[in-house]
C-alpha cells in the first residue's frame, strides 16, 4: 500500500500536480457510500399527480419536504434526498429499478463482464478496462462513450479507466415504445424509463460486480464516472443515482444534463422538446413538461444536491449557447447550497472558464483539476478544495431563480416532523372507511 501511494505520488509529481501533505490527506474522509441508495428505507409520502402540480417559476426549495416542512438537521438530508430521488424518477428520468435478483460477472485487468437476471429475464454486457501503472487494487473511472474525457490524464493520476458503451444498455434511435438494450431486455421495451437512467442502471451493475470481486484489481469504494455531451448527461445521472460513486464528472452535458430545465428556454439552449424528442434520453413522463418546466416539482440543482457530499466536478463550455452553460452554472450554484448546508461546500467544482470553443475538446485547463479530484476523492491522497470558475461569457445568477434561503442545519439525529412510528399507525390511514 505504501508502495502504491509512493507510486501515485511520483506519477502525480511527474504530471505536475500539487500534492497535499500527509497531514491534510488524513483529514479527507470518504463520503461515498457502500450502498446504491442509502435512503431506500425512508418513508416517502404519495407523490402528486402530474396534473396537480403547481406552477413555480423559481427553483424548488431543495430543503423543503413534500409535507411542506423544511429540514433542520444535516441528518434529515438522507430522507429528503429520497423524496427528491422519487420525484426525479417519476417526472424526469423514469424509475431506476433496485438491484436485480441476480448480478454476476467477472473483473480482470482487461475487462468487466456483467450478467443480470430478474423475474426470469436475463441480459449481459461488458466493458473494457485499462489499468494505470503501478500496483493495484486501483480506483476506477467509468467513462461513458468514447470521446471528450481525458483518459490519459485519468490513468496518469493513478486510476483505471472502465470504457463503458451506454448503447449496449440503452440504444439510441429507437421509438419510446420499443426501447432496446440490456436494460430494456430485462424491464421491457415499453419501459417508461429513459436512456440516461438505463445507462445509470448499467453502471450500477458494473459496480455490483466490482464489489463482489476479490478486490485485487479494482476498488469498488473508489469509483468515479465521466463522459461528454450526451454522455455527460449520462454521467450526471449515474452519479446522482448511485451513492457508491465517489466522484462525478459530467462534461458539456447540455439540455437534459446539468442545466436547470427552467432556464433552458430563455438561454438559446437546445429546447426541452428538442432534447426530449431527439432521443429517449429522459423518461416518457417528461413529455408533459417540455412546454412548461415551471410545473416541474424538481429541477437539476436538486440532482446536483443528490450527489452531495460526494465529489462533483462539472465541466462546461461557455462558448456554445446551445449547451445552456448559464443554466448549468445556476444548477451548480443552487446544488452547492445543499453541499454548503451539509458542511461539504468544498466538494463541488463548476468550471467553464476554458478557451477552446470546440465541443468535447481535450482541454488543458481541466487536466490539473481533474487529477486533483481523482487524488482527493478516489486515491484519497489529496485535499484540494473545490472551486467555482464560471466564465464571464456564460454566468447565471442564482438569486434570479430562488425564493428560499439556505438553512443552517444542525448536527445530531434526524428531526422528523412526522409522528413516531407507533403514533403514525393511528393518524395516517391510507384508506378512509367508506
Ligand atoms: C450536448 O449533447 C448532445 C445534444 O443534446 C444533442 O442535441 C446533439 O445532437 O448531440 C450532443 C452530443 O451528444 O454531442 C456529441
Amino acid at each position: 500500500r505504501l508502495i502504491a501511494v509512493a507510486l501515485a505520488v511520483a506519477m502525480a509529481v511527474a504530471a505536475g500536480v500539487t500534492i497535499a501533505s500527509a497531514d491534510a490527506a488524513v483529514t479527507v474522509s470518504a463520503a461515498a457510500s457502500t450502498v446504491e441508495d442509502e435512503g431506500a428505507d425512508c418513508p416517502v409520502p404519495a407523490l402528486p399527480d402530474a396534473g396537480a402540480l403547481p406552477t413555480n417559476a423559481k427553483l424548488p426549495d431543495p430543503f423543503k419536504r413534500l409535507d411542506g416542512t423544511r429540514i433542520t438537521a444535516k441528518s434529515d438530508w438522507r430522507c429528503r434526498r429520497e423524496e427528491v430521488k422519487k420525484l426525479a424518477e417519476k417526472f424526469v428520468y423514469g424509475e431506476k429499478p433496485a438491484r436485480p435478483q441476480s448480478v454476476t460477472g467477472t473483473v480482470s485487468s482487461t475487462g468487466v463482464t456483467v450478467n443480470v437476471t430478474h423475474n426470469g429475464r436475463s441480459a449481459s454486457f461488458s466493458a473494457r478496462v485499462e489499468l494505470p501503472g503501478g500496483t493495484g487494487p486501483f480506483p476506477a473511472v467509468v467513462v461513458l462513450g468514447g470521446f471528450g474525457a481525458d483518459t490519459a490524464a485519468i490513468k496518469a493520476a493513478g486510476a483505471a479507466v472502465i470504457s463503458y458503451d451506454p448503447y449496449a444498455v440503452g440504444k439510441e434511435g429507437t421509438p419510446r415504445t420499443n426501447k432496446q438494450g440490456a436494460f430494456y431486455s430485462v424491464y421491457g421495451a415499453q419501459s417508461s424509463t429513459g436512456l440516461l437512467m438505463a445507462w445509470a442502471w448499467g453502471v450500477s451493475r458494473i459496480i455490483d460486480v466490482v464489489a463482489q470481486s476479490d478486490g485485487r484489481i479494482l476498488r469498488a469504494d473508489a469509483m468515479g464516472v465521466t463522459g461528454c455531451s450526451r454522455f455527460g448527461k449520462g454521467a450526471f445521472v449515474v452519479g446522482a443515482f448511485d451513492q457508491r460513486i465517489a466522484l462525478t464528472m459530467p462534461i458539456e452535458s447540455g439540455s437534459a444534463g446539468v442545466p436547470i430545465f427552467r432556464g433552458i428556454p430563455g438561454e438559446g439552449a437546445q429546447s426541452l422538446s428538442s432534447a426530449y424528442g431527439e432521443q429517449p434520453w429522459l423518461g416518457d413522463a417528461f413529455g408533459t413538461f417540455t412546454g412548461n418546466p415551471a410545473r416541474l416539482p424538481v429541477d437539476t440543482h436538486e440532482m446536483v444536491a443528490m450527489v452531495a457530499p460526494r465529489g462533483l466536478f462539472i465541466m462546461d463550455n461557455p462558448h456554445i449557447a446551445n449547451l445552456g452553460p448559464r443554466s448549468a452554472s445556476v444548477a451548480a450554484l443552487g446544488g452547492a447550497e445543499v453541499y454548503k448546508a451539509l458542511g461539504a461546500g468544498d466538494a463541488i467544482t463548476y468550471w467553464s472558464d476554458v478557451q477552446d470553443g470546440t465541443h468535447c475538446a481535450n482541454r488543458p485547463e481541466w487536466r490539473t483539476p481533474l487529477q486533483q479530484h481523482i487524488q482527493r476523492f478516489l486515491l484519497r491522497t489529496g485535499s484540494s478544495a473545490g472551486t467555482f470558475r464560471i466564465s464571464s461569457r456564460a454566468a447565471g445568477r442564482l438569486s434570479d431563480w430562488t425564493d428560499w434561503q439556505t438553512p443552517v442545519l444542525s448536527d445530531g439525529p434526524p428531526q422528523s416532523p412526522s409522528p413516531s412510528p407507533s403514533a403514525s399507525v393511528s393518524v395516517s390511514p391510507s384508506v378512509s372507511p367508506s
